[in-house]
């Protein structure tokens, strides 16, 4: 057998160099390039097997761990997870700091691969700088926490364990029905160690991704459920738009006259044109897609994981005689909500059963339903992009209440707001101004705070596969690294992230690697001067805004002091990032316009009134609400939480 000779490291990537996958259109590279961030950990040992490799990968430099796994897991996730990158970090902090971004990926079920170097092997220098000393244990390391957040996790203690290490990391990050993080560990002596590798390892290596075909029973099963039911709703998961098969969906939609709603994940799978298409369904969805889910006698998810934000912690779906059947690719998320399950790739199933049902003669019996609840949910769309806070003393100074237990207090807090924030927008009336400022074919981002739900309820795809939302985790960060990652996967579109003040602070770091890598990415930034949702959250359970709004420590000693007043257009000019600064329509109209323009990413800060984002249409969600307190206000909500418990299903 002919062997090379090579290092653990130059291994690991002359292996990653020949990966191309097949989904049926012909081989293509897998591993599109890899995000780094050096230390001692890995500058030596894989970073020395990149400078000395054939430059088949891409090396990036991140700035942040957390930030760039969240622009691989970007990448994968735009690129529907036919392309994936890789990630390294050096050892202890930098691995610890991917861990975050790793459940991310993981939650979201989005391959991508994690390099953390590890301590030594040898353990000749013990403890190595950075090494975490476990006096029980010295095989534990800070790369272990991996475990609790990868699909697959290895540590390599001698080159030759890297070849399998290698065929099942591959396995795992182009399975269509399980996949997310792949963690494998690689202590900082053995990267470097040499071993004579069998030369057939390197081979050109073709992984043909097959969908997974449904059973004729099983189709035979579902056709039969399906005909037994008048008022049929489908769930459009994130599976249909990994599967390409959005044009199924809406095909099938039509053909049998079933309305469906859009999770996170799936939303823009099909145009949000589409007559069928009740847009955003579930905690954050629109009340129009909640009434039909409602009534609805069967609830078909395709490629969901129907998570509480879609089944509104499982009391949406309210239908004495409601029955549920899946399509999924993984048996684990098929089994949910006690639904016949149809295993199977999303686009193959639907085909499958739309021929089962067109044997059948079936048609929904819905009538005009489906028509007036579009057309009810687009009055309140135009209603919300059109809120304006007029400021008038004595008169209704806001159209509308947002979040209806804070109302009461609104009109009298509007004015401290507005003064201190400079502004008059509120939050709906700036989604709709983006939605309709920003090209059709942009693709919009976001992760975390009241943002999602807005755009769940209001956004509305033009074009498929633009919409771009974490919400698997929804972890906050991931806005502005994942917007890199789509322009990184899509360089011919423009890009939008939506970012709240609060995630905009948590993590932007990947902005300068936007400027370094000349990938222009535009960043919506809504301060509302807190974590606005959250305030909510609290307000709305009885409890007082505590450390959600960010003001300053009164003279009493508490966080109730003067509202924040941050420049955020000016931190990111530091960065070289053009920026702009919009409190009014007007303001940022143009902020938009200037922004299409540019070469170079962009930032527009927008000043808008808290409590201005959408709230409540129809679903529930059930959160840890207090079973003793001194206060009536959480005992009442206390109180509504047992109610909607006893109407929601158990399991
Ligand atoms: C990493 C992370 N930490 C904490 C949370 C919990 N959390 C969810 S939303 C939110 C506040 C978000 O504030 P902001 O970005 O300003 O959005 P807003 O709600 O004001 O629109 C927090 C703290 C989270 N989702 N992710
Ligand atoms: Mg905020």
């Amino acid at each position: 057998m002919d062997r090379i000779r090579l290092t653990t490291a130059q291994a690991l990537v002359k292996f990653l160099e020949q990966q191309y996958v097949d989904f049926g259109g012909g081989p293509e590279r897998f591993v599109h390039g890899i995000f780094t961030v050096f230390g001692h950990g890995n500058v030596l040992g894989l970073g020395q097997a990149l400078q000395e490799a054939s430059g088949a990968l891409t090396v990036y430099q991140g700035r942040n761990e957390q930030g760039m796994v969240h622009a691989a897991t970007a990448f994968a996730k735009q690129s529907r997870r036919r392309q994936i990158m890789a990630c390294t970090a050096s050892v202890g902090p930098g691995s610890a700091n991917m861990l975050t971004a790793a459940a991310t990926a993981t939650a979201n079920q989005i391959p991508v691969l994690l390099l953390p170097g590890d301590t030594f092997a040898t353990r000749q220098p013990d403890p190595v700088l950075q090494q975490m000393e476990h006096t029980h244990n010295l095989s534990i390391t800070v790369n272990d926490a991996f475990k609790a957040v990868s699909k697959y996790w290895d540590r390599i203690y001698r080159p030759e364990q890297l070849m399998t290490a290698l065929l099942n990391a591959m396995r795992v990050l182009t399975d269509q029905a399980d996949t997310g993080a792949v963690t494998i560990a690689l202590p900082q002596d053995v990267q470097g160690e040499a071993w004579d590798y069998p030369l057939d390892f390197f081979r050109k290596r073709v992984h043909r991704v097959a969908p997974r075909l449904p059973r004729p029973d099983e189709i035979s099963a579902a056709a039969d459920l399906i005909a037994s039911k008048q008022r049929p709703l489908l769930v459009c998961g994130g599976g249909v738009r990994y599967a390409d098969a959005g044009a199924d969906l809406r095909a099938f939609a039509e053909r049998f006259a079933i309305p469906f709603g859009e999770t996170q994940a799936g939303k823009s799978a099909v145009a949000s044109g589409c007559a069928y298409n009740l847009g955003g369904i579930g905690v954050t969805g629109n009340g129009s897609a909640n009434s039909l889910a409602a009534q609805a006698d069967l609830v078909i998810g395709v490629g969901t994981r129907f998570t509480d934000f879609t089944t509104g912690s499982k009391s949406l779906f309210a239908h004495s005689e409601v029955e549920f059947l899946t399509i999924n690719a993984s048996p684990y998320h098929a089994a949910k909500l006690d639904a016949l399950a149809v295993v199977c790739d999303a686009a193959e199933g639907l085909k499958a059963l739309s021929a089962a049902l067109e044997e059948r003669g079936y048609r929904s019996a819905y009538t005009d339903e489906i028509v007036s609840a579009k057309a009810a949910w687009e009055t309140e769309r135009k209603r919300l992009a059109g809120v304006e806070y007029t400021g008038n003393e004595g008169e209704d100074s806001i159209e509308g209440s947002f979040v209806p237990e804070i109302a009461g207090h609104l009109d009298e807090k509007l004015p401290e707001y507005a003064a201190a924030l400079n502004t008059s927008l509120t939050q709906t009336r700036v989604l709709g101004i983006l939605n309709e400022y920003i090209p059709k074919d942009a693709i919009v981002i976001g992760a975390a705070g009241s943002l999602p739900g807005d755009m769940q309820r209001m956004w509305n795809s033009a074009v498929p596969d633009t919409y771009h939302m974490e919400y698997g985790f929804s972890c906050m960060g991931y806005e502005i690294s994942g917007a890199l990652g789509v322009k990184l996967a899509e360089p011919e579109r423009e890009v939008y992230a939506l970012v709240g003040d609060g995630s905009y602070q948590m993590l932007h770091s990947e902005l300068v690697t936007s400027l370094q890598e000349n990938k222009k990415i535009n960043v919506i930034l809504l301060d509302n001067a807190g974590f606005g949702c959250i305030n909510n959250l609290q307000m709305e359970q009885g409890l007082n805004s505590m450390g959600t709004e960010f003001r300053h420590r009164s003279p009493e000693g508490q966080l109730s002091g003067e509202l924040m007043r941050i420049d955020y257009a000016a931190s990111a000019a530091g960065y070289g990032v053009k920026t702009f600064r919009a409190a009014t329509a007007e303001q940022l109209y143009s902020a938009l316009e200037e922004a299409r323009k540019q070469e170079r990413s962009t930032l527009i800060d927008i000043k808008v009134l808290p409590k201005t984002m959408t709230h409540g249409y129809g679903a529930w969600w059930h959160v840890g609400v207090p079973e003793v307190s001194g206060s009536e206000a959480v005992q009442a909500a206390y109180g509504q939480k047992r109610g909607q418990l006893e109407k929601a299903r158990s399991y």
